[in-house]
């Protein structure tokens, strides 16, 4: 099972609406077939893992990490599929909340006379599924916090000019790290004040990855956001939001109109939310999985004080930021109470904290 999960790893946030799952076909104790959903989510994992084991899946064990799918949707049931294949064991880690699933995956393969375990490793599972699970469950994305300090605390200088906000905390490894869980994101979230001081790119830059960008989306109650920012030029290659108050309660309507006709001009999405809620239920309706909050502190502020924050990763700089320095609104010693610490990692100079 640890093998699906690293295995179903692979595709997170490249699946869009579905989970990215991983299944290991296991006969006399060899792997002969494995697979991870495939790109934008279909074919599923376990037919794929059943054609590469071919004849050598009768009577094997197959290792999926979430339940087997029963529903005829855009491709047939792999729970059909198991059954074909006279696999005699199937191990599932998580059974899927998806209501035309849930438990009838299940049943087809024991009323089928296949032994079934569920529950194994389940809690790793539900890490790596976690952007679908609360979809699913909550009607909202899953939503990780992600805030770099420096050693005393400080998320970055009081930028002098705009685009000149950005200050380097952490090093090459914690940068990398980061790239990566952008990578496997459906969206990252950044405030406007951010926007303006870093003018930030929020693209994913891996070599030889071949993964899509997420959606890019700025809080930006009064649409501020600058047509010449990099997030609106490059609104054409990778999607842009802007998340703004409803018009009527500013009173300079025209000049918010006119910053909406342009914004979109430019290509950009412009969407009227009232909350963080609201938002974030607009954004599970458009398939929105997973959603990585890079910054700054009112962003990191506004989604804590919301009761809307998963996960937090935070990441620490061995330097001091002097005079200026923007405080963080979170350090290890502050983490909210509802968090429990689950993992400390040292990269290169950098420390990183995990907490859920
Ligand atoms: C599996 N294996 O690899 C995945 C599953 O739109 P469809 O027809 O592709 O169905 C999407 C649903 O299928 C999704 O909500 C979830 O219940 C399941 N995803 N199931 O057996 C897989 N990705
Ligand atoms: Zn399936």
């Amino acid at each position: 099972m640890g093998a699906a999960i690293r295995m179903g790893r692979r595709h997170l946030g490249q699946t869009l609406t579905n989970p990215s799952v991983g299944c290991v076909i296991v006969a006399d104790g060899k792997i002969v077939g494995s697979a991870v959903t495939a790109r934008s989510g279909r074919p599923h994992a376990e037919v794929q893992a059943l054609a590469l084991a071919g004849e050598r899946a009768r009577g094997a064990t197959a290792y999926v990490t979430l339940e087997p799918c029963s529903h005829h949707g855009k491709t047939p049931p792999c729970a059909d599929a198991l059954v074909k294949a006279g696999v005699a064991r199937v191990v599932v880690a998580v059974t899927d909340p998806d209501p035309r699933v849930s438990g009838r995956g299940l049943l087809i393969l024991a009323g089928a006379g296949i032994e079934v375990v569920t529950g194994v490793l389940e809690q790793e599972a539900r890490y790596s599924l976690a952007g679908y699970l609360t979809r699913q469950t909550k009607q909202r994305p899953h939503v990780t916090l992600k805030l770099a300090l420096s050693r005393n605390g400080m998320i970055g200088r009081l930028g002098t000019k705009p685009g000149e906000g950005q200050v380097a905390i952490t090093g090459p490894i914690a940068r990398a790290q980061v790239q990566l869980l952008r990578a496997e994101s459906d969206a990252i979230l950044v405030g406007i004040g951010t926007a303006k001081a870093d003018d930030p790119e929020l693209t994913v830059r891996l070599s030889g990855q071949g993964h899509r960008s997420p959606l890019r989306i700025v809080l930006d109650r009064r649409l501020e956001l600058p047509l010449g920012s990099k997030l609106v030029r490059g609104a054409r290659t990778v999607q842009t939001l802007c998340a703004c108050g409803e018009p009527s309660t500013f009173t300079c309507t025209e000049s918010f109109e006119q910053s909406r006709s342009a914004l979109q001009d430019a290509g950009v999405h412009v969407w009227p939310v009232t909350d963080l809620h609201d938002l974030l239920r607009q954004l599970a309706v458009q398939g929105i999985s997973s959603l990585m909050v890079e910054g700054g502190a009112a962003a990191a502020d506004a989604f804590l004080k919301a009761c809307l924050v998963d996960r937090i990763h935070l990441y620490q700089g061995p330097d001091e930021i002097s005079g200026d320095g923007v405080a963080s609104p979170l350090d290890p010693a502050n983490i909210p109470g509802t968090f429990r610490h689950r993992r400390s990692l040292m990269l290169g100079a950098d420390r990183f904290d995990e907490f859920e």
